[in-house]
């Protein structure tokens, strides 16, 4: 048995342990997973694309240079590391085991591919029906929702992300130091995620310079409703 089948069939045989746990925990929906690849997705729109929100400049340099870096020393990390073979997940669900290269890289890549798929040129999109209901629900309006993700992603202090999650039909909102997102082993909140938002100042500084409340408020024209809607299903 080489190691990627070992490999595969400990999953299953963990996997099946692993009944009765919450059935979204560490579980990716299926539009999600997109962004676990060892691959930098191609960003699905033009750098320019979500201007004048998010200006061309700060696209360009954030997808070329600052994902792609963390990519490549992710890859790194993985060979260094001898994790070829494991999926995202499962590097993720044990960051805490490996050196800090792993989880600020893997981390790194994956949240930013994460990040480009929950955006969308301007069009005025609104949550989708699901959506919306979980948001009234959770949150008591799709307002009270959006201030409420605007001040937790204000009280980021330095870098990090801000994140919707989804349990059992209930959302919440919890914030992330550096790289750090709700797969990994050190972060308690777990769920299924259906937004993050990048809050490092590179993400906005070019346009807004230190006023991260105007990059945030600007987010909300570019979220990518229908990807939301698909990553409940
Ligand atoms: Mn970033």
């Amino acid at each position: 048995m080489n190691k990627r089948e070992f490999l595969k069939t400990s999953f299953f045989v963990t996997a099946g342990v692993a009944v009765g746990a919450p059935a979204m925990a560490g579980k990716l929906s299926r539009s999600t997973a997109e962004a676990a690849g060892f691959e930098q997705i191609p960003l699905p729109y033009a750098f320019n694309a979500l201007e004048p929100y998010i200006d061309a400049a700060t696209m360009e340099i954030h997808y070329t240079r600052h994902a792609a870096a963390y990519m490549n020393n992710f890859l790194k990390a993985v060979k260094d590391n001898g994790l070829d073979g494991y999926s995202m997940e499962d590097i993720m669900a044990s960051v805490s085991k490996y050196p800090a290269a792993v989880r600020n890289n893997g981390g790194g890549h994956f949240n930013h591919n994460l990040f480009w798929l929950g955006m969308a040129p301007a069009t005025g999109q609104m949550p989708g029906l699901k959506t919306s209901g979980l948001l009234n629900d959770s949150f008591g309006s799709f307002d009270a929702f959006r201030e409420k993700f605007n001040a937790s992603a204000m009280s980021v202090f330095g870098s990090g992300w801000a994140w919707l999650l989804e349990n059992d039909g209930k959302l919440s909102i919890i914030t992330t130091p550096n790289q750090d997102n709700p797969l990994m082993d050190v972060v308690p909140q777990k769920g299924r995620i259906l937004l993050n938002l990048d809050v490092w100042e590179h993400a906005y500084y070019l346009k807004y310079q230190n006023l991260r409340a105007k990059y945030t408020e600007a987010y909300w024209n570019v979220v990518n409703w229908s990807e939301v809607e698909k990553r409940l299903g």
